[in-house]
């Protein structure tokens, strides 16, 4: 009877319907993680019908080459022949006119018992500014070793050409880069990752270029204040919508590009639309706190080549190349001219999305687990009541 009694009043403190209730929500709170609807953004399609586009420094005919170099180089892997030959490109494209200062930052990994060198490209133009706030362009350089996506599974082991994933990015850094130099803006540096694109095979992780860049290079940090990364900039139709992370943590910066795209009547490129996050090389720099936006193409959205051996030149379209070069030398302009923009831009301390992932689904549990043990308790109560009456 006593124990009974005890049993009854602990169940007392269990609120059930509250606690459902609560467990309801967290429910609905981490399935919409991925659902949430960040805030949309003004409508800008046809405001720069009007915009003239004919004096623009930038020349997609030029980045294209530089692809077309890069893809005819054959597979840019870490270790391959054709990235090594592709460092030599990156050097001498920035190196024959004007001397931009090329720091190769050399490191190696084990990969099939083997130590393979990699490098990450870092490249100051000219008369670097340090002394206004600094910002980064970035892309990885590497193709992947095996297209692992590709429809054929017979060719899943053969390498994935690159000419968008890998090649584009720094087609149009290259022109990027000389083209804002022209405009005398040398507060940034271009970083040409290795080792983004091996994820999954032979034990590799991605972004292990840009992580091991952002471990190493801790004094650098301190005075960039925020970064773009291009990744899969140059396929026809290519749709760039807000990609999660960059949308959190640096929402002010990717108004600012979606906005001039807008401008130039390029918002059938430049999405106004919230989209999933993307594990790219921008995230090892969030991580650490510094603001920054991935321009990446949503490759799920219709058929493309993405990780397969059909991602050649063929795919690649110098309007596109066009539209991201012009958007981004205007923007940029804009971006360097005021840094008023930049009292919206925070650091933060970045919470992934597998952190809150874990710590929902620990509350979740030791919910469940409570609930659970107050049915039993109550079972247990209404079986004693039963046996002592
Ligand atoms: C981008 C281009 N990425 C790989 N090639 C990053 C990525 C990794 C995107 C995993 C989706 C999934
Ligand atoms: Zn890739």
């Amino acid at each position: 009877m006593q124990n009974g009694k005890n049993l009854k009043r602990k169940e007392k403190k269990i609120p059930h319907h509250n606690l459902d209730r609560v467990l309801f929500f967290l429910l609905l709170f981490s399935s919409s993680i991925n659902l949430l609807h960040l805030p949309s953004h003004a409508e800008f399609d046809c405001v720069g019908a009007s915009v003239q586009k004919f004096n623009f420094k930038f020349n997609a005919s030029n980045a294209y080459e530089t692809i077309k170099k890069q893809v005819n180089y054959g597979a840019r892997y870490p270790g391959s022949l054709g990235i090594e030959k592709t460092r030599k490109l990156i050097a001498n494209e920035l190196q024959s006119s004007i001397n931009w200062d090329i720091n190769f930052q050399n490191f190696t990994k084990k990969w099939n018992e083997e130590d393979v060198k990699l490098v990450n490209i870092i490249c100051q133009p000219p008369n670097f500014d340090v002394s206004t706030p600094n910002f980064l362009l970035m892309a990885h350089y590497d193709t992947r070793l095996w297209a692992t996506s590709d429809p054929d599974p017979e060719r899943r082991r053969d390498s994935v050409p690159g000419a968008n994933d890998g090649a584009s990015g720094v087609g149009i850094l290259l022109e990027l880069g000389k083209v804002l130099v022209e405009y005398g803006i040398t507060n940034f540096r271009l970083i040409f990752f290795d080792a983004e694109d091996q994820g999954g095979i032979l034990g590799w992780d991605w972004l292990v270029g840009s992580r091991y860049y952002v471990s190493s290079k801790d004094s650098e940090l301190q005075d960039i204040s925020w970064a773009i990364l291009l990744d899969m900039v140059g396929a026809i139709n290519a749709t760039f919508k807000r990609e999660r992370n960059s949308d959190m943590y640096a929402k002010v910066l990717l108004d600012q590009i979606w906005d001039e795209a807008a401008n130039l009547n390029y918002s059938n490129y430049f999405i106004n639309e919230s989209w999933k996050t993307i594990l790219d090389d921008h995230v090892p720099f969030l991580q650490a706190g510094i603001p920054a936006i991935d321009i990446i193409d949503d490759f799920s959205s219709r058929y493309n080549p993405w990780h397969t051996t059909y991602d050649n030149l063929t795919y690649i379209d110098v309007d596109t190349l066009e539209a991201v070069g012009y958007t981004l030398e205007s923007a940029l302009q804009k971006l360097v001219q005021s840094t008023d923009w930049m009292n919206g831009l925070t650091r933060f301390n970045y919470v992934s999305k597998f952190t809150i992932t874990v710590v929902l689904g620990s509350i979740i549990m030791i919910s469940l687990i409570v609930r659970s043990s107050g049915k039993d308790a109550r079972k247990i109560g209404k079986s004693n009541k039963i046996n002592n009456s």
